[in-house]
């Protein structure tokens, strides 16, 4: 047996952000991605959580825009001044001519930097975002330094979903995007991103589109029935320099690992063939069967066996998480993932 360490980063200042609701259906609901996903993940997972060191804002602007950050870490203080109770939502998004406009008032900013009625702007978002960010690359960090092959970032809020310069899907910093970019700045590059998360990973699909120093491949629920809709379609190759370095493997409502093998075996090929030297995982427990937003029917034991797929490519490997919203279940789901990925 192969004792690889797995070292495991996570802040629990990240359990500040706690968003009350979310529209669903045209009504306000629970928001579904809550603290207690956190600490789902703390009691289940084996070995002890490190808080990350403060590798501060330069590993992020290294994939987020200047005015976008500034943005999030004015947007709650600002709603409040314009009187508002509650948390921050958009309600307005310019679908034509998105662009930098000086706006002044807090609901336009949410517009320009925001894409959906998901996502809102709490008290804590900006602090539990930024040590989610700072997670992923304690991670990066001790893989570069040697002391780890393999790390988990217990990332809340996740990721995935943000782009350059906006937020949504739950997403307000990307932290796949970060680690993959520190990662390279250490010299560990070529990256592999694989996003095995329900939902299609738009935001590092963006980021990466036209950077063919990072793959990014992605196994999801089709974009024509399931959130982000836009994005995740499997004509979508990448552009310029980053043609071919994009892969979307879409699938239907109700996969059973059978058929969620098939795409797995497709996207550790093209990760193989890409000659990626470092892998970054966006981990998402919601291809669970019963997830309360999503609708793939994979079981526990299917999360070990595709992390142990997952570990045959041998690479060193961080795994973020992403979404999960069966929260009593999701520790469960994160540790039996991760030791898959820890038996090859
Ligand atoms: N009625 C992540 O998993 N819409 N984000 C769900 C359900 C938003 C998911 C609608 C889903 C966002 C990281
Ligand atoms: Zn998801």
């Amino acid at each position: 047996m192969a004792w690889q360490v797995m070292l495991i980063f996570g802040s629990p200042v990240q359990k500040v952000h706690a968003p009350s609701h979310e529209i669903v259906n045209g009504k306000a609901e629970n928001h579904a991605e809550t603290p207690q996903r956190f600490d789902s993940v703390l009691a289940q997972v084996s070995s002890p959580v490190r808080a990350p060191a403060d590798h501060g804002l330069a590993p992020i602007l290294a994939v987020h825009e200047a005015d976008y950050l500034a943005f999030l870490q004015s947007a709650f203080g600002e709603w409040r001044v314009a009187g508002r109770d509650g948390d921050a939502i958009g309600y307005a998004f310019p679908v034509r001519a998105r662009r930098r406009l000086a706006l002044a008032r807090i609901d336009a900013k949410l517009g320009q930097f925001g894409f959906d009625a998901v996502t809102p702007i709490a008290a804590g978002t900006w602090e539990a975002a930024y040590w989610g960010a700072q997670a992923a690359l304690g991670g990066i960090a001790a893989i570069a330094a040697g002391e780890a092959r393999q790390a988990f970032a217990l990332c809340r809020p996740p990721g995935h979903h943000a782009g350059a310069d906006y937020f949504g899907g739950y997403c307000y910093l990307n932290n796949a995007a970060i680690a993959a970019r520190a990662a390279i700045a250490a010299g560990m590059g070529p990256v592999a991103v694989l996003d095995v998360d329900y939902h299609h990973g738009n935001g590092t699909q963006d980021i990466f589109y036209a950077d063919g120093s990072v793959l990014f491949v992605s196994i999801h629920a089709d974009p024509r029935t399931d959130f982000p809709f836009f994005w995740g379609h499997a004509q979508e190759r990448g552009a310029g320099a980053g043609e071919g370095a994009n892969l979307n493997l879409p699938l239907p409502r109700g996969t059973v690992w059978r058929a969620y093998a098939g795409a797995l075996a497709k996207a550790l090929e093209a990760i193989a063939a890409f000659g990626a030297r470092m892998l970054i995982v966006s981990y998402g427990a919601d291809t669970l069967a019963g997830d309360p937003i999503a609708h793939f029917a994979l079981t526990r034991d299917d999360m070990a066996r595709m992390g142990a797929a997952i570990a045959r490519l041998g690479l060193p490997t961080l795994t973020v998480l992403e979404g999960g919203y069966d929260v009593p279940a999701l520790g469960d789901n994160v540790a039996a993932f991760l030791a898959g990925l820890e038996s090859a």
